[in-house]
């Protein structure tokens, strides 16, 4: 178990960044794999259920992280993040402030927020966000709302715009593009698809380890 906080443990490594959301084996198996492969960061994002559900699966897969190396982030809820104790909150540009988030969770909670710009990277840094989501940088059929993709040439902006924060890259990301997302200034890559809806969801995150690994800096 480890004694660094979520912050730090989330500031000093990369690698995979798994979010949840409608996989093909249940959520907590998902999870339990993906803490016994060493993932460094499990989001939970599942929209569409009602708060008490939504905070009966949390809480089960904060059950399964605790004690282990892997981060739990839920996805635009810091209040259902607070009651299961999660490690931190992913908030979209619309979802709650960041200063809301931290009033909720307190200081200690890891907040991250949804980019796609070098400017809203810049506001995400000035609010104080302890890392930005950026993307989609590919196209991606999983969020149908999702902007136009800003490519490895977008995160590359956005990486040189803030240096200093710490970069989740999302959107249509596989593993095979996975190293050039790093290579273009990515700390982490944030994948639904390409794990959970995989025909092996376990061998996915296997090969996306196997080529990432946990990824100290
Ligand atoms: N935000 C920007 S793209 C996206 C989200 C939530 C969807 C990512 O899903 P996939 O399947 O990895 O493209
Ligand atoms: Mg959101």
């Amino acid at each position: 178990m480890s004694t660094v906080s979520p912050k730090e443990r989330l500031l000093g490594g990369g690698g995979l960044y798994l979010v949840l959301t409608s996989p093909v084996i249940s959520h907590v198996e998902l999870a339990v794999g993906a803490c016994e492969r060493g993932v460094p960061v499990l989001q939970l994002r599942e929209k569409h259920l009602p708060y008490e559900q939504l905070v009966g699966l949390a809480r089960e897969i904060a059950d399964v992280t605790k004690g282990t190396d892997t981060l739990f982030i839920v996805n635009d809820r810091p209040d259902v993040a607070a009651a299961v104790d999660a490690d931190g909150v992913h908030l979209g540009q619309s979802d709650a402030s960041i200063r809301a988030a931290r009033d909720i969770m307190g200081s200690g909670a890891v907040v991250g927020l949804s980019t796609r710009t070098p400017d809203d990277a810049e506001a995400a840094r000035i609010a104080g966000a302890d890392y930005i989501g950026v993307g989609p940088v590919f196209p991606t059929d999983t969020k149908p709302d999702a902007l136009a993709p800003i490519g490895l040439d977008g995160l590359r902006s956005v990486a040189e715009r803030v240096p200093e924060l710490t970069k989740v890259a999302i959107g249509g990301i596989t593993r095979s593009a996975s190293t050039d997302v790093i290579r273009a200034g990515a700390h982490y890559v944030a994948v639904i698809s390409a794990v959970c809806h995989a025909d092996d969801p376990l061998a996915a995150i296997d090969d996306f380890q196997t080529h990432l690994g946990r990824r100290a800096r």
